[in-house]
C-alpha cells in the first residue's frame, strides 16, 4: 500500500485516509513505510468563521495551484459534527468543478467523536498527500474554537478568512483566529464595510489582503503574499527533515517565525 501511495494511486490515498480516521493501525503502519518525501508539500491552513467563503477561495487557490502545474490535495476538516452536516456538502459543491481533475484531490474529514483526535488524523491525511505527491495541500475548517484553532497548528502558513461588517468581534477574533493568522484576508470585499474591516484589522495584522473569491479577485496577490510567506519557512526545511516523519508541526518551530 506504501508503494501505491508513492505512485500516486489515488484509490490508495482515499483508503489509507479512511484507516487514519477510523484509527485503524493500519494507517500508521503504511505512513511508516513511506520514505520522507524530499521536497516535501506546502501545507497552507484556511480558517475563519462560517460562511467567510473559505471554500469559494480554496476553490480559487486551487485553481491557481494547478495552473503552477502543482497537485492538489484538499482537506476539508469538520470539527463540529461526527456526522457530516450542510457544512461540508457546501464544501464539495463549491469545488465540484475540480472533482474530475486527476490532479486534485478532495477530501472531506470528520472527527467521528473523537475530539482531541482531530489535529493529528488531518496531519496524518496531510502526510498521506505528501506521500503521494501533492505539492500543495489545503485545509479548511471553521476557525470557531479551539479544536479547529489546534487543526491549524499542523500547517505552514495559516490563512484565516474574515468578512467585512465585523464590529466588536475582531476583540473576540484577536484572542482566537487572528493570533494564529500568518495572512488575514478580508473576503466579500465586493460588500458594504469592506474598506473599514480592512482598515481596523490592518492596525492589528501585518499583512491583510482583500479578496473577492466569487469573482477571483486578490487571488494572484494572496499566492504571491502565501509563497513569501513559505520562503522563509524553507529557511527550516534542512532542520525538518533531520526528522524522520511528521514535518508539519508549527510548535516545532518555535522560535524559526519571525511573528
Ligand atoms: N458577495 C460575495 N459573496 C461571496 C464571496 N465569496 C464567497 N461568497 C458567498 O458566500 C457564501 C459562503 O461561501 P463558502 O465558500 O461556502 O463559505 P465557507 O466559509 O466555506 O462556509 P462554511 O464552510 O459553511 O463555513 C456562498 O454563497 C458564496 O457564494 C465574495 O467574495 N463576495
Ligand atoms: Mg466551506
Amino acid at each position: 500500500m506504501a508503494k501505491q501511495l508513492e505512485a500516486g494511486d489515488v484509490r490508495a490515498v482515499a483508503r489509507v485516509i479512511s484507516w487514519l480516521e477510523n484509527r485503524d493501525p493500519a494507517g500508521a503502519a503504511v505512513l511508516a513505510h513511506c520514505a520522507p518525501s524530499p521536497k516535501g508539500a506546502f501545507v497552507i491552513g484556511v480558517t475563519g468563521y462560517p460562511g467567510t467563503g473559505k471554500s469559494t477561495l480554496i476553490d480559487q487557490l486551487i485553481m491557481a495551484y494547478r495552473d503552477l502545474g502543482a497537485k492538489v490535495g484538499v482537506l476539508a476538516v469538520d470539527v463540529s459534527s461526527p456526522v457530516t452536516g450542510g457544512a461540508l456538502l457546501g464544501d464539495r459543491i463549491r469545488m465540484q468543478r475540480h472533482a474530475d481533475d486527476p490532479q486534485v484531490f478532495i477530501r472531506s474529514m470528520a472527527t467521528r467523536g473523537q475530539k482531541g483526535g482531530l489535529a493529528g488524523a488531518t496531519r496524518q491525511a496531510a502526510q498521506v498527500l505528501e506521500a503521494a505527491g501533492y505539492g500543495v495541500i489545503l485545509i479548511e475548517t471553521v476557525g470557531v474554537g479551539q479544536n479547529e484553532l489546534d487543526v491549524m497548528h499542523v500547517v505552514h502558513t495559516v490563512i484565516a478568512v474574515v468578512a467585512p461588517g465585523l464590529g466588536d468581534d475582531i476583540q473576540a477574533m484577536k484572542a482566537g483566529l487572528l493570533e494564529i493568522a500568518d495572512i488575514v484576508v478580508v473576503n466579500k470585499g465586493d460588500r458594504d464595510g469592506a474598506d473599514t474591516t480592512l482598515r481596523d484589522l490592518r492596525e492589528w495584522c501585518k499583512t491583510v489582503i482583500r479578496t473577492v473569491a466569487v469573482k477571483g479577485e486578490g487571488i494572484a496577490e494572496l499566492i504571491a503574499v502565501i509563497a513569501e510567506h513559505e520562503r522563509w519557512r524553507d529557511l527550516d526545511r534542512p532542520q525538518l527533515h533531520k526528522r524522520r516523519g511528521p514535518s508539519l508541526d508549527r510548535r516545532s518551530r518555535a522560535g524559526s517565525s519571525s511573528g
